[in-house]
């Protein structure tokens, strides 16, 4: 399915109302893991069947290939400097001399291994839904409205043509990622679970990257939400900006806190982004921000 992409307008559940719904510091290691990971060297049977979109200026790769026969994506991504390596990086380097002219000279730098880590995901098995996300491809953007939503997006949505729920559900179980828990609140009306997105390395402050994922089951998107969710999406605010000041110093002025839709991945989930950097999908065409979302509730409540 093509992006559907709802711009400025949200019915209530009654479909009488529209919304306006506008939508370096360093972190000294990897928080939360348990020692150093295992290297591993299960990339040496990738085969590449084809490159599904490449951004040069983000220095970021999406590879489609297999992986012992399965279907696998590999995400690549180059991380940001740290100012603590730098002293390292002059020190230990190499250079090879490419230009110089005047004042001017351009070289080509050999950094330890360690100082040059690429950020990697791998998705395998992955679905045609994977490729089809991570292709470059044409987007649209169109007004959903209600009708559209129960008619159009529901349905699809039902016939579980939508990303698994599998990753979301090992989280809130506490199955995976369990060591890399931020803040939880086990409240199951008004609770949620907050930990690094798996975008984010968590090895600077600059590009962080938090996702709070809801204990209620029941909510797929941004569509769902009523009054009644005002204290579920207050009680994510509120703790989540404490918790990420907390542990990161980072205060909720400097944060993005926003929900996408539509999302890949249907129950409900809030970003918490660091507002310096540039997240992919913090657009207006696909991001709101949750205070604005907040706010038109209350104000639908008030009406
Ligand atoms: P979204 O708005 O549904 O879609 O956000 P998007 O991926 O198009 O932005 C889902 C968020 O969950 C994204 O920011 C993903 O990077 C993140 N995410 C996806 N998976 C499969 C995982 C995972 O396994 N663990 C963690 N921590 N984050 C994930």
């Amino acid at each position: 399915m093509a992006d559907i992409v709802v711009k400025r307008e949200l019915e209530s559940e009654d479909g009488e109302l529209s919304l306006k719904v506008k939508k370096r510091k360093v972190i000294s290691d990897n928080v939360g893991e348990e020692g150093e990971p295992e290297c591993q060297k299960i990339l040496s049977g990738f085969k590449t069947s084809s490159v599904l979109s490449d951004y040069t200026r983000e220095k970021r790769i999406f590879i489609h290939g297999t992986l012992a026969d399965q279907d696998a994506v590999v995400i690549m991504e180059k991380t940001p400097f740290r100012e603590d390596d730098l002293a390292e990086f002059f020190s230990n380097s190499t250079l090879k001399l490419d230009m110089k002219n005047d004042i001017y000279s351009t070289y080509k730098l050999r950094a330890p291994p360690h100082l040059n880590e690429i950020k990697t995901t791998v998705v395998c098995p992955a679905t045609k839904k994977h490729l089809n996300k991570y292709k470059r491809q044409e987007s649209f953007l169109v007004e959903e409205t209600k009708t559209d939503y129960e008619s159009i997006t529901l349905p699809f949505i039902e016939k579980q043509n939508t990303f698994s729920l599998q990753w979301v559900y090992n989280i809130l179980q506490k199955k995976a990622e369990v060591e890399r828990i931020v803040y939880e609140d086990p409240d199951p009306d008004t609770g949620f679970m907050l930990l690094p997105d798996f975008k984010w390395d968590q090895k600077q402050v600059d590009d962080l990257y938090l996702i709070a994922i809801v204990h209620p089951m029941n909510i797929k998107s941004l569509r769902d939400l009523t009054a009644e969710h005002i204290p579920l999406l207050k009680n994510i605010w509120q703790k989540g900006q404490a918790a990420i000041l907390e542990r990161y110093s980072l205060p909720a002025n400097k944060l993005r806190v926003y929900l996408h839709y539509q999302p890949s991945y249907y129950h409900l989930h809030i970003h918490f982004t660091n507002l310096g950097y540039d997240t992919p999908g913090c657009g207006v065409d696909r991001a709101h921000l949750l205070s604005d979302v907040i706010q038109a509730l209350v104000s639908a409540l008030l009406q």
